[in-house]
């Protein structure tokens, strides 16, 4: 499948998707596996796996076992070039475009691509904007960037805008794992007038309803981390 056409598919036809975040370092293989059978039984349609900081090398395991149980397409979330695999069926590749760290902008870049390159997994050309929280998260500290003002919907979409220009394929606008708060609905409406530009929506969903009223701002993919993590029941209501 590619999943680069899939993603601009669902932005086209306004669909609205649900994405299961998978942190390697919170999942051993029965819960892992009990989160894998709600998946299969609710309409989640794309499976996300990374994390923003990993104690343990355990990317490749964990997809290999993703992929031995659902056909759900993998997608590698890396929060460094440690964080890739052949296993899975894509890569975003990003750039952390709403911060002035060259080393997210374009050095963890240049170390991955060559390894990329013999994988020949998908390339998910990607701008990822870390956007500001109540309080810090891992995302936020180990980035060492400044998040966008979570009250500026026109830099967020100056910032998404130009993502566009360099010739990203589509943004993914953040709060970090395990945020206290959302991204405010402002920011989203903004930048999904950007045309042929998908929006990809995470970090801090605590109940279904906010997926809604995300999906209602214009988010075409919304990600849920650590709340189907805390309750795989969470998935019920999809
Ligand atoms: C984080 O968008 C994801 O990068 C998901 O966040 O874990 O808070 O759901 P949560």
């Amino acid at each position: 499948m590619n999943l680069l056409s899939h993603f601009q598919n669902i932005n086209l036809n306004n669909e609205k998707h649900l994405a299961v975040l998978i942190d390697p370092d919170f999942y051993y293989e029965k819960k892992l596996e009990s989160i894998l059978e709600k998946c299969k039984n609710s309409s989640v349609s794309f499976i996300f796996v990374g994390g923003s900081f990993l104690s343990q090398n355990t990317t490749n395991e964990i997809i290999q076992f993703i992929k031995s149980k659902v056909e759900i397409p993998v997608i590698i979330f890396p929060g460094s070039c440690f964080q890739i695999s052949p296993y899975a069926d894509a890569i975003f590749f990003m750039s952390l475009i709403s911060g002035r760290n060259p080393d997210f902008l374009i050095g963890q870049q240049v170390m991955a691509a060559p390894l990329l390159e013999k994988m020949k997994i998908e390339i998910l050309p990607t701008g990822y904007m870390l956007v500001e929280g109540d309080y810090l998260t891992t995302a936020h500290y180990m980035s060492n960037t400044l998040p966008l003002p979570k009250n500026k919907p026109n830099l967020a979409y100056a910032t998404a805008l130009a993502g566009k220009f360099l010739g990203l394929k589509m943004v993914y606008l953040d709060t970090g794992s395990g945020a206290s708060n959302l991204v405010p609905c402002s920011l989203i409406e903004k930048v999904s007038q950007i045309p042929d530009l998908p929006v990809i929506v995470g970090g801090g969903i605590k109940e279904p309803m906010q997926v809604h009223q995300l999906w209602k701002a214009g988010a075409d993919i919304v990600v849920i981390g650590t709340a189907i993590e805390n309750n795989p029941n969470f998935l019920n209501f999809f």
